[in-house]
């Protein structure tokens, strides 16, 4: 018997359709911008794997670091039976909480790519027989309804990709958290914080050229699922910090002018030399902040804990 399973909440056309309209959308838009959840297709998923074990991109490490020093106290303060993991990716951070949960029952990966979960999902409930490892093939920023599992129900959405959705979208995806929890359940938010321009820059433009080329890798994955003839060798990556925003955006900036089809969409995009095309925003946060978003979702900060450079923050926010 196995305690492994797998719903497809997202059919494949639906995703299909979702990557159509993204691209149409945001080739149309001025300035340019594609948003940055189709990074991640297998050879994404991968260089962001690199991405994390880089000398210059701390925000992994920072989070290891307090799930480590911490995750007890989550769990005295929510001793949860189910936990719901949003961007589950390879799930490898979160064995420090699977470890301290000692009433645990069931986990719940939830992932836009199945890829990603079969592999952690299988490999958890193999290590870990009492456990019962339901996955989600999902997009939770599109909406979610969870499995009917036993409360308390912690909620973790880590790594900070939060910072990843603008703040309209935050205001809506909190919203849409706080409807799931029921009374005793609890929200765990990793954010990256605010800190020294130089130390984020160098955290998105890293010496290896890493990040470069998983900035990149979205034109490649426009090539194959859409028809596109972009080359990638094309654009140079840019990553800036916006100050008044308070986030890393990256960019990825023509060579040259430059026309690029896309079949699938019956759609030739041109760029003009040094042209911009935004593919991310990665929000960096302050304590206040943090608590504004949480507060105006009807969630309240109940804990924070940082790692010990105050690089990257957790918050716990029990219903
Ligand atoms: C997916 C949010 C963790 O924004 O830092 C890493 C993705 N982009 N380097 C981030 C990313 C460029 C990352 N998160």
């Amino acid at each position: 018997m196995s305690a492994f399973h797998v719903t497809r909440i997202l059919p494949e056309d639906a995703v299909a359709a979702a990557l159509r309209a993204d691209v149409l959308h945001g080739l149309t838009s001025r300035p340019k911008q594609l948003p940055p959840k189709w990074f991640y297709d297998a050879h994404g998923s991968e260089l962001f794997e690199r991405i994390t074990e880089l000398p210059e991109y701390y925000p992994t490490r920072a989070e290891r670091e307090i799930l480590a020093d911490h995750a007890d106290e989550i769990a005295a303060a929510l001793p949860a039976r189910t936990l719901i993991e949003l961007g589950s990716g390879s799930s490898e951070k979160t064995r420090h909480l699977l470890d301290a949960l000692s009433g645990l029952r069931t986990y719940v990966p939830v992932d836009v790519s199945g890829a990603a979960l079969e592999q952690a999902g299988r490999a958890l409930a193999a290590e870990r027989p009492g456990l019962r490892v339901h996955a989600l093939i999902a997009d939770f920023t599109a909406g979610l309804t969870l499995p009917d599992t036993a409360g308390p129900r912690l909620l973790a959405f880590l790594g900070g990709t939060i910072g990843n959705l603008l703040p309209a979208e935050r205001a809506a995806f909190l919203a849409g958290v706080r409807s799931l929890l029921s009374p005793g359940d609890a929200l765990l938010l990793g954010t990256d914080l605010v800190k020294d321009e130089e130390v984020l820059v160098r955290a998105y433009d890293d010496a290896a050229g890493v990040t470069a080329a998983f900035n990149r890798n979205v034109l490649s994955v426009l090539n194959r699922e859409l028809g596109a003839d972009f080359e990638p060798e094309a654009f140079d990556h840019v990553a800036l910090w916006d100050s008044g925003n308070e986030w890393i955006e990256m960019r990825l900036r023509s060579r040259t002018a430059q026309t690029v089809k896309v079949p699938a969409l019956a759609l030739a995009v041109d760029f003009a030399a040094g042209e911009e095309l935004r593919t991310e925003v990665s929000a960096k946060f302050r304590r206040e902040r943090v608590h504004e978003e949480l507060a105006a979702a009807g969630l309240e900060s109940a804990r924070w804990w940082t790692d010990g450079e105050g690089r990257f923050a957790l918050s716990l926010s029990v219903v």
